[in-house]
């Protein structure tokens, strides 16, 4: 049983719904979708090589029988390939945040932004979100889904909104403080970035109305979120999404705060080996694997997200019945490889959150000087730890490498770095430099 540290509040009763009505609604709308997204020509030749038509899908394992959809599919498509409306009935395009070339795009309905909204509303309700909060949304209005999304959650739920948008993080603070925002939507990066600002004016990010923190959009530990409950003496929720999906709403903590409940009643979960491509059992890591249900303009079948975690079907205490997802702990595309061993950007955050004195704020570099893969980690430390004692250095130093090598098996070099010199970012930050992908062979 969790322990509740929020009132339990369910927004939609379909979250709640038996296992089996939910399995029979998703066998459902899985034939539906399948008859909808064969005017894609990509799905119309993929069901001909696999043999299926709407008729064949009996029951929820036969999502295993359908081709699975990339990123670099929907690229080979750009840009709207994958419509299966008349672009008519668009009523919005948003875009990844993908850091290279050009974006991918995804197209909304009028239907499938009130869809979304309904998606976001629950996890924020889940989270604690009342119609008498005031809610600051510091993410990107922009093609990112970050804040047009959360924006229409929080709308739906009837709450107050200061659309901040990102940038210009003194002013984000005069906002917050004067208009006595109660919650704090954006990524957990810029939340802590928010709080160090507030620090350095002089202003204990304790002393922010904030009560509520929805976090998302990027990856986070455990260590992240006592953090920024210290900080800002708020509590904060992990959701999850991606643009191809849906955007946040495909899942988001309750009040019992483990694990992300998956909104299954829109998307089927699969979690499998990437490399196989088999399922892995319930609470072992995989690659997640959804398939949209309700989507109209652009539904996805079997998208990989690349993202790793696992999956838990065991009943939460706050009554819903839906599948809950474990925190993302990399994605097959930035998990590291050093000298043979796997090693995701998350792992050595949590290595260095327990180190008494760095802050969160870290770059990774990795290269290959010779054969050998070198990591360097370069750490922050804080500014009260800030110390022209040699030995104490020497101290913090001993203690980041072991407590890397203890989580990783590996060792790094570590760099401590003066206070406020590694880079910040608005949205989602950049931890990893890889200069091995420079290396052409
Ligand atoms: O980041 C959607 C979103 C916005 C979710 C705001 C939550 C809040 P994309 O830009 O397409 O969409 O990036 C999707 O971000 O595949 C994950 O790798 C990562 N990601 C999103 N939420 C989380 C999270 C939005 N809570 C990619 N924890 C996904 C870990 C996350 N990673």
């Amino acid at each position: 049983m969790g322990t509740f540290v929020v009132e339990n509040r369910i927004w939609d009763q379909a979250e709640t719904m038996p296992r089996a009505t939910l399995a029979a609604l998703q066998t459902q709308r899985l034939r539906e979708v399948v008859a909808r997204t064969a005017s894609v020509p990509f799905y119309r030749d993929a069901y001909a090589k696999c043999g299926v038509s709407p008729d064949s899908i009996r029951t929820l394992d036969d999502v295993r029988r359908l081709p699975f959809t990339t990123k670099d599919d929907l690229r080979q498509h750009y840009p709207l390939g994958f419509l299966t409306v008349p672009r008519s009935e668009i009523a919005r395009i948003h875009g990844s945040s993908g850091t290279t070339g050009k974006p991918t795009f995804v197209a909304y309905t009028a239907q499938d932004l009130k869809l979304w909204a309904d998606l976001c509303a629950r996890f924020l309700v889940g989270g604690g979100l009342k119609s008498e909060h005031l809610v600051h949304i510091a993410f990107g209005y922009g093609l990112f889904t970050g804040g047009f999304g959360l924006h229409y959650g929080v709308e739906r739920v009837g709450a107050g909104i200061v659309p901040a948008a990102g940038g210009n993080t003194p002013r984000q603070i005069m906002l917050i403080n004067d208009l006595q925002a109660d919650v704090l939507v954006c990524t957990p990066s810029y939340a802590l970035h928010i709080a160090e600002v507030s620090r350095a004016e002089g202003c204990d990010p304790k002393n922010l109305p904030l009560r509520f923190g929805h976090f998302g959009g990027e990856p986070w530990t455990e260590e992240m979120r006592t953090e920024m409950e210290r900080e800002f003496s708020l509590k904060a929720f992990n959701n999850y999404g991606l643009s191809e999906v849906i955007g946040p709403g495909v899942s988001g903590e309750c009040a019992a705060r483990e694990g992300m409940h998956i909104q299954e009643d829109h998307f089927i979960v699969e979690c499998l080996n990437p490399n196989t491509l088999e399922p892995v059992p319930d609470g072992e890591p995989g690659e997640l694997v959804f398939t949209t249900l309700t989507k109209q303009a652009m539904p996805v079948i079997r998208y990989r997200t690349r993202d790793i975690a696992s999956l838990n079907r065991t009943v939460c205490a706050c009554g819903r019945t839906t599948t809950r997802m474990s925190r993302v702990i990399g994605r097959t595309d930035d998990m590291l490889i050093i000298r043979g061993v796997n090693v995701f950007p998350s792992q050595i955050e949590e290595a260095l959150l327990r180190v008494e004195g760095t802050a969160p704020h870290y770059l990774i570099e990795v290269d290959r000087p010779g054969t050998l893969d070198e990591i360097v980690v370069r750490v922050e430390i804080r500014p009260q730890q800030f110390s022209d004692k040699m030995r104490e250095l020497h101290q913090l130093h001993d203690q980041i490498d072991r407590a890397i090598h203890a989580i990783t098996g590996i060792r790094m070099k570590i760099e401590l770095v003066d206070p406020q010199t590694i880079e910040r970012s608005m949205g989602k930050a950049k931890r990893v430099i890889d200069h091995r992908k420079e290396i052409k062979p």
